[in-house]
């Protein structure tokens, strides 16, 4: 049994999960769907194809076209969804559909991974031939896909459809299908919930020498005795000038060396540095302007753990350390090293992912070892989100945030290293030395009251009725930014932004909410009776 911690990958068999995870979350799959975008791909089951066409009427338009080679009755197409279908927005799913053929045809809509029971309905598609537009699923007439003899007023959310053409009959056929649409608006899924532009920590390395001990520790003590780092790393850690110091440019660097290094009784082919920063935070957003070291086999990483981390040689162990691993948590900002040169990868690691590397996603850079980029990520209390150059990527915002999947309402402290081999792979033969260089490392948070000071919102908010079963009004001398209500699991039922002064319940089942209202600055969480 593998008891040992381990900061970051964990096998190659989980290296080559996480590349296929990358390669299925690398979209963001939302409706409405007009095939316009790469990441509105099906993927065909059971003989069934998906590929990108174009409108036979309209070259300009972006269609799917989809494929069954008749060999079994149900043979399909599915999409995972990462903004659900909320049929209490709306109940009805439209999409136009195309026949090369001028047979009839029928096509069935499924909706699965929702709150609720699977669901399906089905239309026929007349004969003729070319696009019928504007089919109409209603799905408060529709049936339960594990019994389709029992009607359902479909309710709720579900983050996967599926399609069937002719679905039960062995028919062969290629056809077309545009516009599915939901009633729902696309948006941008990475767009920052909380904007923290005041700095609050940052080294930009402008002392020429050694690195400030003010601001960072040196962690070299193995993590495993006897053993060395985790993941079959190769390095040790050095607090020598030879693995970290600051250059005349005011950059950082870290130096990965080929050198035989022996220490705590291992002898070891490579030195390297790991930085803990001498400074943690809640929430915010961490810049780190960078450019990465060279040759297969190095790990750069740009990485945060929780401050109460049990890990006997990190800064914060003696003072802090409560808590293993991954209960901790850990947000890897920037990775690169475990995919292709310049792909690098941001990632969670929670209890509820274990030691696997399930919440992550890569993209794609260029010249990362030849120019600078600023690897982000914006930590608010409703989702991390990763950024590169100031460009969204990924967002981590788990549905149900509770210890297992958000560890991430303490602070957590900054890790800078470039890790060797393991399963970053080989180093190259003819590797000598090369560096993570890095011109600064910024934290911002909210900026403090500027007035009022001395106000606190939750000491001046009032909600009444409470106990309510319509309208609770809502109250406060510090203006409300929004409100965000959640049931007792920490499901996030809605939010508001306008019209803060008031929330309706009427439509609520009746048990305890808690309401989290926001200021510009503050946030407080008040429970809500619904009667
Ligand atoms: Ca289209
Ligand atoms: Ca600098």
């Amino acid at each position: 049994m593998i008891t040992k911690y381990i900061p970051m990958k964990i096998s190659l068999i989980q290296l080559l999960l996480q590349l296929l995870v990358v390669t299925q979350l690398s979209f963001a799959q939302q409706m409405p769907i007009d095939f316009s975008e790469s990441s509105e791909n099906f993927s065909g089951f059971n003989g069934s194809g998906f590929s990108f066409s174009t409108d036979p009427n309209d070259s300009g338009n972006d269609v799917g076209q989809f494929y069954n080679d008749g060999s079994i009755g149900w043979q399909g197409f599915t999409i995972g969804l990462q903004r659900v279908i909320d049929l209490d927005f709306q109940k009805t799913i439209s999409l136009s559909f195309y026949g090369y053929d001028s047979n009839a045809h029928t096509v069935l809509l499924k909706l699965e991974g929702g709150e609720n029971a699977d669901v399906e309905v089905t239309q026929n598609v007349p004969s003729g031939g070319g696009w019928t537009t504007g089919i109409i699923f209603d799905f408060a007439n529709a049936v339960l896909s594990s019994n389709n003899s029992v009607a359902v007023n479909a309710s709720g959310t579900y983050d996967r459809l599926t399609i069937f053409i002719d679905g039960g009959a062995t028919i062969p056929g290629t056809y077309l299908i545009d516009d599915i649409d939901d009633g729902s608006e696309e948006t941008d899924i990475n767009a920052l919930d909380v904007i923290y532009d005041h700095l609050v920590w940052e080294d930009t390395f402008d002392t020429p020498g050694a690195v400030n001990a003010l601001n960072w520790h040196h962690q070299t003590q193995v993590i495993i005795p006897g053993v060395g780092w985790a993941n079959n790393e190769e390095q040790h850690y050095t607090n020598r000038s030879d693995n970290s110091f600051v250059d005349t440019s005011g950059n950082l660097n870290i130096v990965a060396k080929r050198e035989n290094w022996t220490d705590q009784g291992l002898t070891k082919s490579y030195t390297s540095a790991r930085l803990n920063s001498k400074f943690a935070f809640k929430y915010g957003r961490v810049d780190v302007k960078a450019k990465l070291p060279s040759g297969n086999g190095t790990w750069p990483a740009i990485w945060t753990l929780g401050k109460n981390i049990r890990e006997p040689g990190a800064f914060w162990h003696s003072s802090h350390g409560t808590t293993s691993w991954p209960d901790c948590g850990e947000i890897d900002i920037m990775e690169h090293g475990l995919g292709a040169t310049n792909h690098v990868s941001s990632a969670l690691h929670t209890p509820s992912s274990s030691s696997a590397t399930i919440n992550t996603l890569g993209i794609d850079i260029s010249d990362v070892s030849a120019n600078y980029h600023v690897y982000s990520m914006n930590w608010s209390p409703n989702q991390i989100t990763f950024l590169v150059d100031n460009v969204g990527f990924y967002t981590y915002n788990p549905s149900e945030k509770n210890d297992s999947t958000w560890p991430f309402y303490e602070e957590q402290f900054i890790l800078l290293n470039v890790a060797m081999g393991g399963i970053s792979g080989a180093v190259d033969a003819g590797f000598t030395e090369s560096a993570m260089i890095i011109d600064y490392v910024k934290v911002y948070q909210e900026a403090p009251l500027s007035a009022g000071k001395d106000l606190d919102l939750k000491s001046t908010l009032k909600l009444y009725p409470n106990p309510a079963s319509d309208k609770i009004q809502i109250s406060s001398t510090i203006p409300i930014s929004s409100l965000a209500l959640y049931d007792v699991y920490g499901k996030l039922i809605f939010t508001k932004e306008n019209d803060t002064q008031s929330i309706d319940v009427s439509r609520l089942n009746s048990g305890v909410y808690f309401l989290e209202v926001s200021s510009n600055t503050q946030k407080a969480v008040k429970k809500v009776m619904v009667n």
